[in-house]
């Protein structure tokens, strides 16, 4: 049987453009007239993943602390964005299992659209090793090898890969 809520996962690299089309989902939804909630990797290490570190345990931790969340607030019928990295493809898929409903969004654009945009100078600082084990940098991605939605943040508008997230809930029968 399905939950009534659902998690919607957003996996990509830093400054692909996770955070945005959750904001931009989130809006809509409210409109909408639904339960919403954000869970934010940036704004998760403040509180809830205070301490984690960027190794490869740590994001780990901060991967399933995170699904652990989204697991409790979407069986109580809300719809819980996640937006973190979350390179790592098998603790993606451990996620995956334990959420009963779960659609992965890989939001794509390449390391050199990201490291161009460089919204907070986070790239320079990881290619000068101010910054280590920095994703896509000197940290694996591991791309998502059959995500539910795919965004291609370089080829498609704010508007349309929103669009695409939603359309998936109506889809699915969530919205
Ligand atoms: C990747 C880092 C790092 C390193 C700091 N590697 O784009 P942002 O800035 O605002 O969001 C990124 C955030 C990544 O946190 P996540 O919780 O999403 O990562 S993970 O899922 O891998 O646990 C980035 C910033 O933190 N940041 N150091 N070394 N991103």
């Amino acid at each position: 049987q399905q939950e009534p809520g659902v998690t919607v996962w957003f996996t990509g690299l830093s400054g692909a453009g996770k955070t945005t089309i959750c904001q931009f989902v989130e809006k809509e939804l409210r409109i909408q007239g639904y339960r919403v909630e954000v869970l934010d990797g940036d704004a998760v290490r403040q509180n809830l993943c205070k301490g984690l570190s960027f190794s490869k345990e740590d994001r780990e931790e901060n991967i399933r602390r995170i699904g652990f969340v989204a697991h409790l607030l979407a069986r109580n019928n809300v719809i819980v964005l996640v937006s973190t990295i979350s390179p790592y493809r098998k603790v993606r898929e451990e996620v995956r299992q334990n959420i009963p409903s779960f659609i992965e969004v890989y939001v794509n654009a390449s390391l050199e659209v990201c490291e161009q945009r460089d919204v907070k100078g986070l790239y320079k600082k990881a290619r000068m090793g101010e910054i280590k084990n920095f994703t896509g940098i000197d940290d694996p991605y591991e791309i998502p090898l059959r995500p539910e939605v795919e965004c291609k943040t370089n080829q498609e508008t704010l508007y349309q890969s929103a669009t695409k997230v939603l359309e998936k809930l109506e889809e699915l029968g969530y919205i």
